[in-house]
Formats: structure tokens, C-alpha cells, sequence
């Protein structure tokens, strides 16, 4: 499918949005003056066909200019000694006129009778030295070279090798050779044998600049020799509707040829997020909570089915999860406001954060190119330190399994039982071996199978107290380690969203930047 010039240059538009930071700042402006001169190019009248006449001091472009248009419109070296302005040449003002204000060409002619007949929309350049002496002049010149729709390089027998004016200046130019022309002026100083010998070797060195494509012209504009052929070929490039755009996309092609690749982008797999979220929910104190939540847990169940006459001392030890400032969630508590105590991320824990986020960073920045590595970085370190809070605050608002269960009240009823039963026995006891020093009338106690009743109650109660006291620590174990595991899960939930949030998301974001950046490089190439 063929890549349209809007289309490359969306892609150099998004290339220079997602690159932006990443790519040399030199490169970023020569990105924008692309755009901004396409924009502004294509904005102006696409019939007209701008060429631009470039050469050195007196390589003959005004001579040129003028046996092209078959009258003295341009100041030759005779009469000035240079051409310090760009001076236009139009045969249709139409439309020209708002280009040749962007181009800054204010000297204008305008000419009756093109010059070819498909040339009716041409307009001529004829500029300054682009060696000149005068830096206004180049500037001129290498302006105009970035603006003009083709170009001609203008260059004479004595100096078409030399090696400033094709390596600084035609070189660069390599990838517009669908829209330059070259040109052997003053052939008239040659022996007519010898000018195919030097077009030859001047195409071999226009070669080796790069050009391969480009077509090369001698003419003299003394005699006029060869200037039809060049008036042919400049109709050959107004005619083309196409060139307008083949500029263009030259410069397009110009520039991305400098953009560097960023390398490949590999997105972080859900086993690399699962350990990431594991990690930072350790460093976090998860598993502290979660140990805190089941030793509490135990601890208050001892308290409310263990023996009565023992487990009250459970209560002198402090709730492992009070300690850490956690706990059932009183009704209209704002739970940002309820803070852990805990030492959540304290040196060691941020330490254990930014190590996993680095390691996790580095991992899927792993294929990209250095500036891209160092934004991925740059994000990292920004969820770094945003994680110790965002971490505290989401293990503070999960709302943690802290409460009793419904069993605990049956064995302390069985507890309170249980006493009872053995107190009644102690004093049916007690009631039966003193009453008569009292001189209370004596009673029988009753007996069951050979066992006095009230010892019976004793060692029963007792016995019931002692199995229930072993049953609910059972269970009481049994409970707090799956509570153990509920809390962990939950808070590996809330930390999962966290992580999510703040250091998966953006890092992605990045990598999607870079994949964006990759697609567009290869669009807009
Ligand atoms: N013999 C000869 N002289 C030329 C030719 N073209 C230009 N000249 C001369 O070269 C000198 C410089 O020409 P000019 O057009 O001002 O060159 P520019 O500096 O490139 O604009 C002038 O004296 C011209 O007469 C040519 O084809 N043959
Ligand atoms: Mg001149």
C-alpha cells in the first residue's frame, strides 16, 4: 500500500509529539521547521512550481535566468557585481503573489509568454551566491533552498568538482533528487569534444553525492546552446503536479533519515505485575497485618471461649492489631484520615519499593535505546516516590476481617456453665461436711453409680471447661490463619490497584509512547 504524503506527515507529526524529550533538541526543531514549512507550503497555491537557480559566484545562475527568459530581467556580474537578493521571475502573478510573500522574494518580474508552454505557472528563481562573502546572502540561499519546490544547481567548468559546493551543499540535498536538476553551464569555454567527458564525470560525482537519479544538463547561456533543453525540462518539472509534493516528501524523508529507532518495546507480562504487586505488598507490611490480624484474632477468641479463671489474664496483653493502629472501622470514620501507626515504610521498605520498581522498569525498558531507558526511568523514579503514601494509605483503608465470630459466644456460655456446675458442687460439698458443726441439720448426698453428685459436678465442670478451652483454641487457630490469608488477599487487592495506578500504568503509558513512536518512524520513512 502506498504511504500518502498526509499520511507520512501525520506520522511526522506524531513522531515529533511521542519523540519529543527523547530525540536531540537540533532534531526536534528540524522536525518542526518540516512541518511547519509543509503546512505552510501546502496552504499556498499548489499550481504554481517554484525553482529555485543555486550555484556559486558567478557559475552564470543570473546569465541564466536571462537567456531562459529571453530578456535582461536579472542583473548579471557585468552590471553588479552580485546578486544580494532573490529576484523572481513570473509569467502567472495568480496566487504567486501570496507565495512569493511567504518565500520573503520581494523583487518580482512578471513576464508575458512562458517559457515552455506547460510552464505557464513557473516561477523562476534567480538567487544569491551560495558561497557568497555576504553571510546575508547565503542565508538567503540556504533558506530558499529548504523552501523552493525544485532546485537547480548551476555549475561551470572550472569549479563543477569542487568539493565544498557538493559535499555542504548539493549532499544534502540527496533525497530531493526527483526535483533538482544540474546544470554544466558555460560549455562554450570548452572544446565542443570535451564537454561529454565533463558532463560524465560530473554525473559520476553528483553520483557519489548521493544523486543517482538526478538529471544533468549543459548549456551555455552566452550562446544559448543547450537552453532549450533546460526550458524543456523545467516545463517537464511544472507540468509534473506531483513535484510540489515531491519536495515535500524529500524533506520528510530528509529528516526521518536522522531520527533514531527506539529500539523494541516488550510489555511487562502479568507474572512480572504479580511479583511487582507481591513485592511491594511485603514491603508494604502486608504480611505483618495479616499476622497481626490472626494473632489478634487468637487472642481475643482465648479471651472469650478459654477458661474463665485463666483467660481474663489474656486481656493484660495488648491487641496485636491495635498496636498498629488497625481495626474494625468505626461507622463514619473517614478511613483517610485513619493512618496506620504501623512502621509501614520505614529506610528498609522504601529501599525493598524502589529496588522492585527499578528491577521492574529496567525489565521493560530492556529493548529500547538509551533516551528512551532514561524516560522509562525518569517514571519509575516518579512512582518511587510516589508508592510509600499511596502503599500506606491502601493497606489503612482495606477494610480488614478484624471482627469476633459467632461462635465465641456459645463456649463462653458453656464456660459460664461450666463454673457454675463446678461451684455448685464445691459448695453442695462445702454445705454437706459443715453444716452440722453448725448444728444445721445433716443431708445425704445423692450418689450415681457410686459418685457423689456434687463431685461429679466438680470434676465435670472442670472437664467441660478444659475441652471447651482446648476446642475453641483449636478452632480459634484454625480461623485465624484463613483469616491470615483473607487479609493478605485483600490487601494484595488494594496494593494491586496502587501498584496499577501509579507505577504500572505510567510505565506502560511509556512503552505505548515508544510503540507509538516506532509505528510513526516507519510510516513517516
Ligand atoms: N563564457 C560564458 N560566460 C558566462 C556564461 N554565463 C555567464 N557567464 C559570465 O559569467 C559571469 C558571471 O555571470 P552571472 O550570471 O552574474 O553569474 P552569477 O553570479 O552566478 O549570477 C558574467 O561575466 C557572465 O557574462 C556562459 O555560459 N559562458
Ligand atoms: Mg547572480
Amino acid at each position: 500500500m502506498k504511504v500518502t504524503l498526509d499520511q507520512r506527515l501525520a506520522a511526522l507529526r506524531t513522531l515529533r509529539e511521542t519523540g519529543d524529550g527523547r530525540i536531540p533538541d537540533a532534531l526536534a526543531r528540524d522536525l518542526d521547521a518540516v512541518l511547519t514549512h509543509s503546512g505552510e507550503r501546502r496552504q499556498r497555491s499548489p499550481e504554481h512550481t517554484v525553482v529555485g537557480i543555486f550555484g556559486a559566484t558567478g557559475s552564470g545562475k543570473s546569465s541564466l535566468v536571462n537567456a531562459l527568459v529571453g530578456a535582461d530581467v536579472a542583473r548579471t556580474h557585468v552590471r553588479r557585481p552580485t546578486t544580494s537578493e532573490a529576484h523572481a521571475v513570473v509569467w502567472d502573478p495568480d496566487g504567486a503573489v501570496d507565495l512569493l510573500d511567504w518565500l520573503q522574494v520581494r523583487e518580482r518580474t512578471v513576464r508575458d509568454g512562458p517559457i515552455d508552454p506547460r510552464a505557464a505557472k513557473l516561477v523562476l528563481l534567480d538567487l544569491p551566491d551560495f558561497d557568497s562573502v555576504e553571510r546575508a546572502n547565503r542565508e538567503i540561499a540556504e533558506r530558499l533552498a529548504a523552501q523552493v519546490d525544485a532546485l537547480v544547481w548551476v555549475v561551470d567548468p572550472q569549479k563543477y568538482a569542487d568539493e565544498v559546493l557538493h559535499a555542504q551543499f548539493i549532499a544534502p540535498h540527496a533525497k530531493h533528487s526527483a526535483v533538482t536538476l544540474i546544470v554544466l553551464n558555460q560549455i562554450d569555454l570548452l572544446p565542443a569534444a570535451d564537454v561529454p567527458h565533463v558532463v560524465d564525470s560530473l554525473r559520476g560525482i553528483v553520483e557519489r553525492d548521493g544523486i543517482p537519479k538526478a538529471r544533468v544538463l549543459s548549456v551555455s547561456a552566452r550562446t544559448g546552446e543547450g537552453i532549450d533543453a533546460l526550458r524543456k525540462a523545467l516545463g517537464d518539472l511544472a507540468a509534473a503536479t506531483e513535484v510540489r509534493e515531491a519536495r515535500l516528501a524529500a524533506d520528510v524523508s530528509t529528516v526521518v533519515a536522522r531520527v533514531p529507532a527506539a529500539g523494541t518495546v516488550t510489555r511487562p507480562g502479568k507474572g512480572a505485575i504479580d511479583t511487582l504487586v507481591t513485592d511491594l505488598g511485603t514491603a508494604a507490611g502486608a504480611d505483618v497485618v495479616a499476622q497481626a490480624v490472626a494473632r489478634s484474632y487468637r487472642k481475643r477468641a482465648g479471651q472469650a471461649t478459654g477458661w474463665p479463671i485463666v483467660s481474663w489474664l489474656l486481656r493484660l496483653r495488648p491487641d496485636p492489631l491495635a498496636r498498629l493502629g488497625l481495626g474494625p472501622k468505626r461507622r463514619g470514620e473517614n478511613p483517610d484520615l485513619h493512618r496506620t501507626s504501623m512502621p509501614a515504610l520505614d529506610a528498609g521498605a522504601r529501599a525493598r519499593v524502589s529496588l522492585s520498581v527499578r528491577g521492574f522498569a529496567d525489565a521493560a525498558a530492556a529493548g529500547l535505546t538509551d533516551s528512551w531507558r532514561t524516560g522509562i526511568r525518569t517514571t519509575a523514579d516518579r512512582a518511587i516516590a510516589d508508592l510509600p503514601d499511596q502503599l500506606d494509605l491502601a493497606i489503612a483503608r482495606t477494610n480488614i476481617p478484624a471482627k469476633g465470630s459467632w461462635w465465641w459466644v456459645i463456649f463462653s456460655v458453656l464456660q459460664w456453665v461450666s463454673i457454675v456446675a463446678a461451684l455448685t458442687g464445691i459448695v453442695w460439698l462445702l454445705g454437706a461436711a459443715f453444716l452440722p458443726t453448725f448444728g444445721l441439720p445433716a443431708f445425704e448426698v445423692p450418689k450415681v453409680e457410686g459418685w457423689s453428685v456434687p463431685t461429679l459436678l466438680i470434676a465435670g465442670g472442670v472437664a467441660l471447661g478444659i475441652l471447651l478451652g482446648m476446642l475453641g483454641a483449636l478452632l480459634a487457630a484454625i480461623a485465624a490463619s484463613s483469616r491470615r490469608r483473607r487479609t493478605r488477599k485483600l490487601l494484595t487487592a488494594s496494593v494491586r490497584t496502587v501498584v496499577q495506578d501509579t507505577a504500572v500504568a505510567p510505565l506502560v503509558a511509556d512503552l505505548d509512547r515508544a510503540s507509538a513512536y516506532t509505528a510513526a518512524l516507519k510510516l513517516a520513512g
